[in-house]
C-alpha cells in the first residue's frame, strides 16, 4: 500500500470500489475512489475478496457466469436465458474434456466427476449450496442432464416434476423455492453405465402447510390441482377456487413464473385482494362450512366424522384420581389447542405423503447392483434472516459440518498438489469449526440434546430450554447471550428468549420460541390412534409405522415424543459418511440481487455470500499459499509470441525458467512444480501485466531476456 497507488476500498453497496490512497492515517486510509469525485475514508483492505468480487463482477458483465477459485465453481445467477449455454452443443463440447481447458462451466464440474469416477473407479459428490434463489435447483438439473445424458432413463422426467410439486413453493426470495434438501444420486454399473436413481431427502419445511407469509405459497401441488383436475376429480376431492382454502389463502393464491394449469394461463401480476376470514367463494369442503369440511375431510382420510370430530377437540388422559387408576377420560381443547391439533394433523399428513412420493420415485428407478454413483447434494446454505428460528438452526448446523468437509478437502487437495508437484512447502493451516459443530451436536451437552431433553419433560418449554443453553454453556467463545452481543445488531432478546451463536460465516442470533413445537413429529396420540385406523388404504400406510408402537392405552394422555433435530442429526451425519467416502466437487452459488432480475450486480450483497459460502476463507487459505498456478506449456503458448525465437526453441520449462529469470522475478514469488509453476498471491497477475504491457517496455524486456541468453 502506497500513496498513489490503486487499491480496493469497502463500499457500503458496491462491496468494493477502486481508489487510490490519498492519506494514511494511524487505524484508516483515505481513498479517492477513481471513478468518481470526493474522498471516502475505510478502515479495512480486504484484497482478496475485492479482487474476487471484481473478476466475478467483470466476468458478469460478459454473461460469463461461471467463475473457477481453483476447483471450486461460482456460479452467478443470470436470472435470464443465455443462449446456447446449456445447449446439446455446449454439452458436447465438455464431454471428456479436462477441467481448466474450456471455460468455467456447470458442464465441466459434472464432467469431471463423471471422468473421476471412470478413472479412478470412485463414487463421486457434488456438493451445490447458496442462499434461496442462488440458482442451486437449476444448476443441479444441469448436472444431472449432462450426467444421464447418453443414457434413456426417465429418472429426471420424473423425479424433478414430482420433487418440486410436492416439496417446491413460490417464497419472497424466490418463485420456485425447494422447501427440502436433497441428495440425489445416479448409480452406474461398472461399465459406467447408467442402472438406477435415488433421493434422499432433508427438513421439508412444515410450517408452510398451515400459514405463509404475506406474497407467499402453499406447496405449488396444491393450486395445481385447483387450477388443472379433471372435473372427476375435482368433484371427488371436494376441490374449488384456492382463495377458499384456509390453508392456501393466507399469503398470496396466484403464482407468475409457471403455470398452475395447462389450460389456464396465469398472469404475472400481484394477487388480488384475498380475505382469509371471508372467502368470496364459497364452496362445499372449504372454510366456509364448517360441518361440510369435517365431512369432507374425514370422508377424504377414510375416517367417521364423529370420531375426528372428537379426536380434533379432545385430549385423552388417563386419570389416577380417586384410585380409579387408568380410567381414560376426554378433556376438551381450548380453540388454540383444537387449532394446533389440527394444524399438526395437516403437517403430519402432509409430511408423510411427500416421504412417500420420493419413495414412489425411488422405487421407479430400482437397481439391484451398482459399483459407483455421483451423488448430488441440493441443500439451502448458510442463512440469516432478521428472525432466526429452528429451521435457520438445523440448515446452519448442516453447513457448518458441510463447511468443515469442504476444508478438510479444498486443504487435503491442495496439500496433495503441493506434495506430487514436489514443492515443498509447509503445511497449510486454517480454523477449524469443530467446536461449533460439538455445540449443537455433543452427546447431552449439545444444543440437540438439550432441546431433546426439554421435549420429554412433563411440561416442556422454550425459555427453560434457552435458560438450559446458556447455563451449560457460560464460557463457550461459539456461543453469547443476546443482550450482552456486541457481534451484530440483533434484537434486543432476554436470555430465556434466544441465544447467539458464531458460526464460521457469522453469528446468528435465534429466538427459540417454538424450538420445544417444531422439534416433535409426533402427533397428538388420539390423533395418531385414529388415522392409524383409518379406513383408507393409503392413509393408513402413511401411518402404519405407528401401528407397531406399543398398547396405545399406555401412551394415552402423553404426548409421545420424535425428535426432528436428533432425526436430522443421524440423516445428516450418514449423508457425511458417504460424502468423505467419495471424490468431491463443490459449487458455490450466487445470487446477484434480491429484485430476482438480470443484469444487476449488487456487489456487497454478493460479497456477504461469497464470505457465507466460505470462498473468502479459501482464499484465505490459499493465501499461505501459492493460488495460481499455469502448466509450463500453457504458459509458453500464451507469451512465445512475445519472445525472441531463441528462447522459443527452449522447451516449455525451461523456457518459463529462462523468461522468469530474465524478467528478475523475486524467488519467493513462484515456484517450480513438475508439470506447472504456482505463483504467491497477486503474483500471477503482476507477472502477466508485464508481459502486457506497452510496447517500448517490452521491447526493453526482450533485450534483458536476449542478454541473458547470451
Ligand atoms: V432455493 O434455496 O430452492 O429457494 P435455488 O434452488 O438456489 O433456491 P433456483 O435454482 O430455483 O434457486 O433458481 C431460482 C430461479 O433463478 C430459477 O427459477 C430460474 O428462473 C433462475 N435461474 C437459476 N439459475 C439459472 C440459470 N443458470 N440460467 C437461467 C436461472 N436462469
Ligand atoms: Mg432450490
Amino acid at each position: 500500500m502506497e500513496d498513489g497507488k490503486p487499491v480496493w476500498a469497502p463500499h457500503p453497496t458496491e462491496g468494493f470500489q477502486l481508489g487510490l490512497i490519498v492519506d494514511i492515517g494511524a487505524d484508516s486510509l483515505t481513498i479517492e475512489p477513481l471513478n468518481h469525485k470526493g474522498k471516502v475514508s475505510c478502515s479495512l483492505m480486504y484484497l482478496n475478496e475485492a479482487t474476487l468480487l471484481h473478476n466475478v463482477r467483470v466476468r458478469y458483465s460478459k454473461d460469463k457466469i461461471y467463475t473457477f477459485v481453483a476447483n471450486i465453481l461460482i456460479a452467478v445467477n443470470p436470472y435470464y436465458d443465455i443462449p446456447k449455454l446449456y445447449s446439446p452443443e455446449t454439452i458436447k463440447m465438455f464431454q471428456g474434456r479436462s477441467l481448466g481447458t474450456l471455460p468455467p462451466h456447470v458442464y465441466a464440474i459434472a464432467d469431471k466427476a463423471y471422468r473421476d469416477m471412470k478413472v479412478l473407479k470412485m463414487s463421486q459428490s457434488i456438493i451445490v449450496s447458496g442462499e434461496s434463489g442462488a440458482g442451486k435447483t437449476e444448476n443441479t438439473k444441469f448436472i444431472l442432464n449432462i450426467i444421464i445424458w447418453n443414457s434413456i432413463s426417465s429418472f429426471k422426467i420424473l423425479a424433478n416434476p414430482l420433487l418440486e410439486a410436492f416439496g417446491n413453493a413460490k417464497t419472497v426470495r424466490n418463485n420456485n423455492s425447494s422447501r427440502f434438501g436433497k441428495f440425489v444420486e445416479i448409480h452406474f454399473n461398472e461399465k459406467n453405465a447408467v442402472v438406477g436413481g435415488f433421493v434422499s431427502h432433508y427438513l421439508l419445511e412444515k410450517s408452510r402447510i398451515c400459514m405463509q407469509s404475506p406474497e407467499e405459497r402453499n406447496y405449488h401441488i396444491f393450486y395445481r390441482l385447483c387450477a388443472g383436475a379433471s372435473e372427476d376429480i375435482r368433484q371427488m376431492l371436494h376441490l374449488g377456487s384456492p382463495d377458499s382454502f384456509r390453508y392456501l389463502n393466507r399469503g398470496c393464491t396466484r403464482y407468475f413464473a409457471s403455470n398452475d394449469s395447462d389450460k389456464q394461463i396465469i398472469q404475472n401480476r400481484k394477487s388480488p385482494e384475498v380475505h382469509p376470514e371471508r372467502p368470496s367463494t364459497r364452496r362445499p369442503g372449504t372454510s366456509g362450512n364448517q360441518d361440510q369440511t369435517l365431512e369432507h375431510c374425514a370422508e377424504l382420510l377414510g375416517l367417521d366424522q364423529d370420531d375426528l370430530r372428537v379426536s380434533l377437540t379432545t385430549r385423552v388422559m388417563l386419570t389416577t384420581a380417586g384410585g380409579a387408576k387408568g380410567t381414560v377420560i376426554k378433556v376438551p381443547l381450548k380453540v388454540e389447542q383444537a387449532n394446533n391439533a389440527r394444524d399438526a394433523l395437516a403437517k403430519a399428513i402432509y409430511s408423510r405423503l411427500f416421504d412417500h412420493v420420493v419413495k414412489r420415485v425411488n422405487q421407479c428407478f430400482p437397481f439391484e447392483m451398482s459399483s459407483t454413483f455421483i451423488g448430488v447434494l441440493d441443500i439451502a446454505g448458510f442463512e440469516y434472516f432478521e428472525h432466526n428460528s429452528f429451521e435457520q438452526f438445523c440448515i446452519n448446523y448442516c453447513n457448518e459440518k458441510l463447511q468443515q468437509f469442504f476444508n478438510e478437502r479444498i486443504l487435503k487437495e491442495e496439500q496433495e498438489l503441493y506434495q506430487k508437484e514436489g514443492l515443498g512447502v509447509n503445511e497449510v493451516r486454517y480454523v477449524d469449526n469443530q467446536d461449533c459443530i460439538d455445540l449443537v451436536e455433543a452427546k447431552l451437552v449439545g444444543v440437540l440434546d438439550i432441546l431433546d431433553e426439554e421435549n420429554r419433560l412433563p411440561q416442556p418449554s422454550d425459555q427453560h430450554f434457552a435458560e438450559a443453553v446458556h447455563s451449560k454453556h457460560k464460557d463457550h467463545f461459539r456461543l453469547t447471550v443476546p443482550r450482552k452481543s456486541k457481534l451484530a445488531v440483533h434484537r434486543n432478546l432476554r436470555d430465556d428468549e434466544g441465544f447467539i451463536i458464531r458460526h464460521f460465516a457469522g453469528a446468528v442470533c435465534y429466538e427459540t420460541t417454538q424450538f420445544v413445537e417444531k422439534n416433535n413429529d409426533a402427533l397428538h396420540m388420539s390423533l395418531e390412534c385414529l388415522v392409524c385406523e383409518s379406513k383408507d388404504k393409503f392413509v393408513k400406510d402413511l401411518f402404519e409405522s405407528l401401528n407397531n408402537s406399543k398398547d396405545s392405552k399406555q401412551k394415552a394422555g402423553k404426548l409421545s415424543f420424535i425428535s426432528v433435530g436428533n432425526k436430522f442429526k443421524t440423516q445428516l451425519n450418514l449423508l457425511l459418511e458417504k460424502l468423505c467416502s467419495t471424490g468431491s466437487s463443490f459449487i458455490r452459488c450466487i445470487k446477484p440481487n434480491l429484485k430476482m432480475v438480470s443484469h444487476q450486480f449488487e456487489g456487497a450483497q454478493i460479497l456477504s455470500q461469497l464470505q457465507c459460502s466460505g470462498m473468502v476463507s479459501v482464499l484465505d487459505l490459499m493465501q499461505g499459499g501459492f493460488p495460481s498456478r499455469a502448466p509450463f506449456h500453457e504458459l509458453y503458448n500464451m507469451y512465445k509470441q512475445y519472445m525472441p525465437s531463441k528462447l522459443t526453441r527452449l522447451d516449455p520449462r525451461l523456457f518459463c525458467k529462462a523468461l522468469f529469470k530474465a524478467l528478475g522475478l523475486n524467488e519467493n514469488d513462484y515456484k517450480f512444480g513438475l508439470t506447472r509453476v504456482f505463483f504467491r498471491p497477486g503474483k500471477f497477475a503482476e507477472f502477466d501485466q508485464i508481459m502486457k504491457s506497452d510496447p517500448d517496455h517490452l521491447a526493453e524486456l526482450v533485450k534483458r531476456v536476449n542478454k541473458w541468453l547470451i
